[in-house]
């Protein structure tokens, strides 16, 4: 096929947002204005509000109002599933939209980012089934003169601070089952990447969700997200970000004792047995770091490897490294695209730069690679590597992998849970002894079995450890959004207290 026909063109002029609160946009008017350029190309490519403190305030108000009237909370579990199957709808009908804009504003990949759309359809259409599905519980057991009953309300306002990485997914994987409970939102993107977020706004508005219940607040982090999490309108705080941003919000969100949900990094073992067939753990584990250009939280950043065939093993990785196709995001061909942000960029060229000086061996890639324009970064591959070394302790969020050589099962898992974190973790191996002694000791919140990276609205994302607190998706991403209320119901004549 031809490779010109299958790259599709940058926009003419930046694409002009407002922001979206009450129900409507809102236009940005002497607010600042930030222009997002592609990080695979070097142009502008958005023009978005920033919001203010101001701003937030007036969302919350919204958010509250919304949920106060029970405009939303008040519908039943039907007439909230109608409006998110509405909205999987919109997003499916506007899927190549948002895929577009999210590959210009995050550097990934335009296949990609489309099979993250489906996903978030997928999100939508399982969610909506938990809003009718949603129940309590009942104590029939409590003698004669008592009946108990268990109700699951939901928390009210949501604030929501997503980052860069997966801007359209991450908040996909939220906003359904929070909106399921019968919470209302107020939602900040990452500075870098709001426009998806915006997007999102306007579908489920088309799709029939009452105003002030989704409201899209643009604007940085130390001002908008700071005042998100100190706010006391605000009844709950899902973020997802550094564990360092995620370790401050706990102060801030003392203000009023909010509930967080957090999702922060990881440095998640891929652990490789001399027994896996080989040929799909490569693969796989080529795909666990490349994915995103590694800036996952789930990454799969390092390889734990048997001894006996540890090079052989890092030889096939290198190999697959070397065929992977990174380069222009916007070619339908590409499959590792462009670094999101300058900083993460001049991040993890320095922990590159920090893994040759602390004496690992570099096996492949290790350089910036030059298209011409945009920033990239080689699959990059260390050998010789110990547990004190940086890179092997610290979230690089990036394409560099790790390899550490293990000999016995417990040495494996010794290595693998030698870290703060705990958000995932792979095991490749055919001896189901093996398999099921690491999937029960490692500690991770998630975990794949002869795969990696693989995922579904049915199954729960978040974290052991320093990785995080709560968890997103499944039944449990909505039960996240909701209190437990007990209710005593007396029957018959009370036994009198005061005769
Ligand atoms: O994250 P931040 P950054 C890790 C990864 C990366 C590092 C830094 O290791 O290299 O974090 O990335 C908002 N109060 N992850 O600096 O700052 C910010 O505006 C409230 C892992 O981008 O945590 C954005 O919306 N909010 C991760 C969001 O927090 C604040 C994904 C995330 O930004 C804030 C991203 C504040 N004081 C980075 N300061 C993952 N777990 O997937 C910033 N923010």
């Amino acid at each position: 096929m031809d490779q010109a026909a299958t790259r599709l063109s940058l926009p003419d002029a930046p694409r002009e947002f407002g922001f979206f609160m009450n129900g409507e946009w809102v236009p940005a008017g002497d607010r600042d204005v930030f222009e997002r350029a592609s990080p695979g190309h070097g142009v502008p490519v958005t023009r978005i509000p920033t919001c203010t403190k101001e701003d937030l305030d007036a969302a919350v108000a919204a958010a509250r109002r919304a949920f106060d009237d029970r405009r939303w909370s008040g519908l039943s579990g039907a007439d909230r599933a109608a409006v998110l199957l509405k909205a999987a709808e919109g997003i499916r009908a506007r899927a190549d939209e948002i895929a577009y804009w999210e590959t210009l504003e995050n550097g990934k990949p335009i296949a990609q980012a489309r099979a993250e759309v489906g996903g978030c359809v997928g999100m939508f259409e399982y969610a909506s089934g938990l809003a009718r599905s949603l129940h309590g519980d009942s104590f029939n057991n409590l003698g004669d003169g008592m009946f108990g009953v268990v109700t699951r309300e939901p928390i009210g306002v949501v604030g929501i601070i997503t980052p860069w990485n997966f801007p359209f997914l991450i908040l996909c994987e939220r906003v359904p089952y929070i909106l399921a409970a019968g919470c209302t939102i107020v939602a900040k993107p990452s500075e870098f990447t709001s426009a998806t977020s915006l997007i999102l706004a306007e579908i489920l508005h088309d799709a029939g969700l009452p105003a002030g219940v989704m409201n899209v607040i643009p604007g940085t982090g130390p001002v908008v997200g700071q005042a998100m999490a100190e706010h006391t309108g605000i009844d709950m705080l899902s973020f997802t970000g550094s564990t360092r941003t995620g370790r401050g919000l706990l102060t801030a969100a003392g203000s009023n004792f909010k509930k967080l949900g957090l999702e922060l990094g990881g440095k998640n073992p891929q652990i490789v047995f001399a027994d896996a067939d080989l040929e799909d753990a490569a693969d796989g584990v080529a795909f666990g770091i490349g994915f995103n250009t590694g800036q996952c939280c789930v990454s799969g950043s390092r390889l734990i490897v048997e001894r006996a065939v540890a090079d052989e093993f890092a030889a096939m990785v290198a190999e697959k490294f070397k065929k992977v196709r990174v380069g222009d995001p916007l070619d339908e061909t590409t499959q590792v695209g462009a670094i999101t942000t300058d900083a993460q960029n001049a991040a993890i060229m320095g922990y590159i730069r920090q893994g040759k000086a602390e004496g690992a061996r570099l096996i492949h890639g290790g350089e910036q690679l030059d298209f011409g324009r945009g920033q990239y970064i080689a699959p990059t591959l260390f050998g010789d590597v110990t547990g004190d070394m940086s890179i092997a302790r610290e979230e690089i969020f990036g394409p560099v992998l790790t390899v550490m050589p293990f000999d016995t099962v417990d040495e494996a898992i010794g290595i693998a849970n030698d870290t703060d974190y705990g958000l995932a973790a792979s095991v490749w191996t055919k001896n189901i002894d093996k398999a099921l002694t690491v999937t029960r000791r490692v500690q991770a919140g998630r975990f794949w079995v002869n795969t990696t990276l693989s995922g579904g609205p049915e199954l729960p994302i978040g974290g052991f450890k320093q990785s995080g607190w709560g968890r997103e998706a499944g039944i449990y991403g909505v039960e996240e959004y909701t209190q437990v209320k007990s209710v005593h119901i007396e029957i018959g004549k009370r036994t009198p207290w005061v005769e």
